[in-house]
């Protein structure tokens, strides 16, 4: 018996880091799973291979979120091969490090396009197909520690998982009389690409992990389980609800 037997999986950035541990966690659990991504289509097929090789249905689909034709198209290519949307997870971000004083435009607006908007259009899309269907659903943001504290080069990307964080809870509210679940997980210090440059000193790594008490960062399989507890009829009462999934960082003052 899988947490998820029955149920369809659809993720977006879903071919690597936190987005692939999910999708794998969630095809393991009795997911069938669809897979946006954008950029390296081997990373997505090798991510499909994967799913089908636990016996589950997989799909990837390529699509730049940020685009807002992109939520409607995949949510579609997910109900013709899969039949319908039971969770819908919201991964896919990005984090170029940047100083405040002298942010580009350009930084600041793809990051907000990225990890807000991008949210924002594909719940929405998600959202609309369950409601559409009936029976409920749950969806998951992919929000962050950093919705609850800052980044000296990170003020472009921490209002952005501070707005994922509040989406899923005036979606919450929205979309509680469909039976549709609204929560967020919030990742501490997860190793992965989107760091990769920032922790590859050892200085930064070291005072990060310093902060936490179960003493190390975290990897993207940490939060596979957090996601498909929330996704899952286990978290049937919870809603509009934020998930630290940080080793204790947060709480760590003194
Ligand atoms: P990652 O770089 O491995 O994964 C990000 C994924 O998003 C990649 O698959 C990437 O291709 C995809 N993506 C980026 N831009 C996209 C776009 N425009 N359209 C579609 N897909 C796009 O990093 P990760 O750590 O796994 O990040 C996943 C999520 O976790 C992000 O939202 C990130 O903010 C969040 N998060 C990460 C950490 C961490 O420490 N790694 C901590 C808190 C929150
Ligand atoms: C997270 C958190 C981590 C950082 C990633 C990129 O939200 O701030 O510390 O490494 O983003």
């Amino acid at each position: 018996m899988g947490l998820l037997d029955g149920k369809t999986f659809l993720i977006t950035g879903g071919s690597a880091g936190i987005g692939r541990a999910a999708a794998i966690e969630a095809a393991r659990q009795g997911a069938d799973v669809a897979i946006n991504y954008v950029g390296d289509e081997s990373l997505a097929h090798n991510c499909v291979a994967e799913i089908e090789a636990l016996g589950r249905k997989a799909l990837a689909v390529k699509g730049d979120v940020a685009q807002h034709e992109t939520a409607g198209a995949f949510v579609s290519a997910a109900i013709s091969a899969l039949g319908r949307v039971d969770v819908f997870v919201s991964n896919a971000g990005i984090c170029p490090f940047h100083a405040f004083l002298d942010m580009p435009v350009e930084t600041f607006e793809r990051t907000m396009r990225v990890n807000l908007h991008g949210a924002y259009w594909m719940t929405q899309a998600a959202a609309n197909a369950m409601v559409a269907q009936g029976g409920g659903g749950a969806i998951v943001a992919v929000s962050s520690i950093s919705a609850l504290v800052g980044g000296e080069y990170q003020t472009h990307y921490t209002p952005t998982k501070a707005g994922m964080h509040s989406l899923m809870q005036s979606a919450a509210i929205a979309l509680g009389r469909h039976g549709i679940r609204c929560n967020s997980v919030l990742p501490g210090t997860i190793l992965t690409d989107i760091n990769k440059d920032d922790l590859a000193g050892p200085d930064k790594r070291e005072r990060m992990a310093a902060r936490i008490p179960l003493g190390r960062l975290g990897q993207p399989e940490d939060l596979a389980g957090p996601i498909v507890f929330l996704a899952s009829d286990m978290a049937r009462y919870v809603t509009g609800a934020a998930l630290l999934v940080d080793g204790g960082a947060f709480v760590n003052l003194q």
